[in-house]
């Protein structure tokens, strides 16, 4: 039995990534939930080294589908769009400890420096998530900043 005690639901020990919640995605209600922020175009956070700022995200605000986000990488000292940067996206659901099921492939967005098209990124449940962008630059220096978001039934 999986509940939404602290510590998240336990794993089974059937080895299987547990997709099979039993809890109810029907009593979410984003307006509610005090940990994320809603989307808007621009919305911004901040590692110890760059911005990473949310272009665009299809659908807007996110859905429990696959979206698609395009984000810019800029560094904080000198404002300067970031290339060459290597992008990981984590979506994760702190109350149930589970992932997502599909990982996001990242490319950089043609013609457009320090932009990054992130897709798919798969919230494949409403509720709370957590996506956290790992980032390693060229010179090998990497960051991380995390988008904390309210999916709608
Ligand atoms: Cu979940």
């Amino acid at each position: 039995m999986c509940t939404l005690a602290f510590g998240g639901c336990a794993d089974d020990g059937d080895g299987a990534d547990d997709d099979d919640h039993d809890h109810s995605e029907s009593d979410v209600d984003c307006s509610q939930e005090p940990r994320a922020e809603p989307y808007v175009m621009g919305w911004t956070k901040s590692g110890a080294i760059v911005d990473v700022t949310f272009v665009s995200s299809n659908p807007a605000p996110p859905g429990k589908t696959e979206n698609a986000w395009q984000m810019l990488v800029v560094d904080r000292a000198t404002a300067t769009p970031i290339d060459g940067a290597t992008l990981e996206v984590v979506p994760i659901m702190p109350d149930h400890n589970h992932g997502t099921t599909k990982d996001a492939i990242v490319t950089p967005a043609a013609g457009l420096p320090g932009h990054y098209d992130i897709t798919p990124v798969l919230l494949h449940m409403a509720g709370y998530w957590e996506a956290t962008l790992n980032l390693t630059l060229a010179d090998g220096r990497t960051d991380s900043v995390m988008f904390n978001l309210c999916i709608d039934n």
